[in-house]
């Protein structure tokens, strides 16, 4: 009787092309050959004993337990084994601490995130507290609060697991998810000078981390974002109770069902001002910033673990008489998609690069300005396309994808996850246009122009070494939907600004600029992504002779990469 082979996976970082290709390029070989071991054994790990056990897992999910048998409230969760020896990888392999110990100088971000991206598609987004780990150490050191820093961070980014401290991120309530500056939770003020706060969080991540940094408004503060302020909350106290925190349950959400989301109630939880006691918003991006950079870095590990598995079984599935790696259609489709994944890993790292400069004072204004800009444009492009590339990645197995127990399913369930939290599409389409406008960490740029220049300048110096003739062509396709997303921003702005059309009305066109903005931010998503697809795939046939980045550059550049429709119809009703 006929049976199927199933997908089998390699040494995850030995079998792939694009991450090491990338970091061939990226990091001088003395700097690699000192750091490599560490890939390889991520890549095996990922590949045998944290995938095993993640197909073995499949079933289990966190579990609340409210009360005791003597009636004692005790909200304890217990974790599943893979996210306990998920924890256990990630500190003695320095998926956090790599970032921090900064061995690799500037680069030492990109060394993390290749770990990060190793680990993440066999552990079931554990990358979630991780990546508030991550942020949580570098919101503490942005803010230079001495005491907070000697208290948590040597915790946060330790390789010693019995001194590892995760940290939670609590911003969403009820009244707003995106909306964060329209938060209820009050910080009363004690006579010691230390706050308690009171109020209610929506979707945390739980009380299983050590700490967490949350947003509450001081009595007597002006609403939005403004009128919050920063905290700094252990969420034990010294007995080992918790710290005044009610766990209300467990989300059921659609996917990242490993992760112990839960709706908290703060009643009087003392907590410590991080920065001040206004601006808590503003306090609390750098911590963004750091969790969207794991979001995109997550968006293209999914992606090509969903690639993984399906080129393994396009050489062992046999339908009509052939395989499917046999199969012109078959074999078109995975091309397709293996082209989106190339050009999210290139935009998804480069951001990973402007981040460790900045992290090491290596970063200049323009480039300060360029992160800013592309962080919101990465999240929010690779979070869509982990979606769709899951969605084709389940199809091209067939039934199978579809059936719970092989693993697959998940794929799409966590993918789904990425254009949601940290910032929906939306949100981060207009957090862009607010990046543009104001210009930069310093203020010191005019107006939207500047931001646009940056980004067609930085295109233009990638393709400086161009010289094969279809890498050629689609860099202008690139330049060319660069240049129309200036046009557009440029006419529906100027046509009062610049011009003084009386005829419309700078509120007009800023509802304009609005209703077009993801139309907009994904065009230059996409753009930047083909760009440094492009400027890899030079590299790679002058370095390697391997002409497959500059395929894949071909086929990304036919797949849509100006979204800009002008003139459509729009009116708010
Ligand atoms: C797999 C790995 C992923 C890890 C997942 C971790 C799971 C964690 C689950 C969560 O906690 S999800 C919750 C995430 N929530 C969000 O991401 C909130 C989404 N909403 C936004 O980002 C809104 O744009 C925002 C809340 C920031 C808007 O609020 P406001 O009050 O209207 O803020 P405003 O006035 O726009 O910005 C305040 C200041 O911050 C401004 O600076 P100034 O005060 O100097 O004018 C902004 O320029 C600045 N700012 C805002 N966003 C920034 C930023 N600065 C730098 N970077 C940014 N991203």
């Amino acid at each position: 009787m006929f049976q199927q082979e199933p997908p089998s996976l390699g040494n995850q970082y030995e079998d792939d092309r694009v991450l090491r290709s990338y970091v061939k390029r990226l990091i001088p070989e003395n700097s690699l050959a000192a750091v490599e071991s560490s890939l390889f054994e991520m890549g095996k790990l990922a590949g045998t004993d944290l995938y095993q056990l993640q197909l073995a897992d499949r079933l289990n999910e966190p579990v609340l337990t409210q009360w005791d048998a003597w009636g004692n409230r005790i909200d304890k969760i217990e974790l599943t084994p893979l996210w306990r020896l998920a924890e256990r990888v990630a500190v003695d392999h320095g998926v956090v601490a790599t970032a921090y110990e900064q061995k690799l100088g500037k680069l030492s971000r990109v060394h993390q995130c290749a770990l990060a991206y190793l680990f993440t598609p066999s552990t079931d987004i554990y990358s979630c507290p991780l990546a508030m780990t991550d942020g949580a150490a570098r919101t503490l050191l942005t803010h230079t609060n001495q005491t907070l820093i000697d208290r948590a961070v040597p915790h946060l980014v330790t390789r010693k697991p019995e001194e590892f401290w995760t940290a939670g991120q609590w911003m969403t309530e009820l009244i707003g998810g995106s909306d964060v500056g329209s938060s209820e939770t009050v910080a009363r003020k004690e006579e010691d000078g230390t706050y308690r706060l009171y109020g209610r969080k929506w979707f945390t991540s739980a009380v299983n981390s050590q700490m967490a940094l949350t947003l509450a408004r001081p009595e007597g503060n002006p609403p939005g974002g403004r009128g919050l302020a920063l905290f700094y909350v252990e969420t034990h106290d010294a007995t080992g109770g918790l710290n005044n925190i009610v766990i209300n349950r467990l989300k059921d959400k659609l996917g990242t069902r490993k992760v112990p989301t839960a709706e908290l109630t703060l009643a009087g939880t003392q907590a410590q001002l991080v920065k001040g006691i206004t601006d808590g918003v503003r306090n609390i991006t750098p911590l963004l910033n750091i969790t969207r950079l794991w979001n995109g870095i997550s968006a293209v590990a999914l992606m090509r673990r969903g690639l993984a598995l399906v080129s393994d079984y396009a050489t062992k599935r046999v339908v009509f008489g052939k395989r499917l790696s046999e199969q012109p259609l078959h074999v078109d489709t995975l091309e397709g998609l293996r082209a989106e994944f190339e050009a999210a890993f290139h935009l998804a790292f480069y951001v990973a690069e402007l981040t460790g400069r900045s992290e090491t004072g290596e970063i200049d204004d323009d480039q300060a300005l360029l992160l800013r800009l592309l962080t919101p444009i990465m999240k929010l492009t690779t979070g869509k396309q982990a979606v769709i590339v899951a969605s084709e990645v389940l199809e091209s197995f067939g039934g199978a994808g579809y059936v719970e127990d092989t693993g697959l399913p998940a794929l799409l369930r966590d993918s789904q996850v990425l254009p949601i939290w940290e910032g929906t599409t939306n949100v981060l389409a207009l957090d862009l246009l607010r990046a543009l406008g104001q210009g930069g960490t310093r203020r010191r740029y005019e107006d939207v122009r500047h931001g646009m220049t940056l980004l067609l300048s930085t295109a233009n110096q990638h393709f400086e070494s161009v010289r094969d003739p279809h890498l050629a062509a689609a860099a202008r396709v690139a330049l060319s939907a660069l240049e129309h997303a200036r046009g557009w921003l440029a006419s529906t702005d100027g046509q009062t600004q610049e011009h003084g059309d009386k005829a419309t009305s700078p509120v007009r066109s800023l509802v304009r600029i609005e209703a077009g903005a993801r139309r907009f931010a994904l065009t230059l998503g996409r753009a930047m992504e083909l760009t440094l697809l492009i400027r890899h795939a030079q590299w790679s046939q002058d370095h390697e002779q391997d002409g497959r980045s500059t395929l894949a550059a071909r086929r990304f550049a036919s797949s849509g990469i100006d979204l800009i429709v002008d003139d459509l119809p729009f009116r708010l009703e």
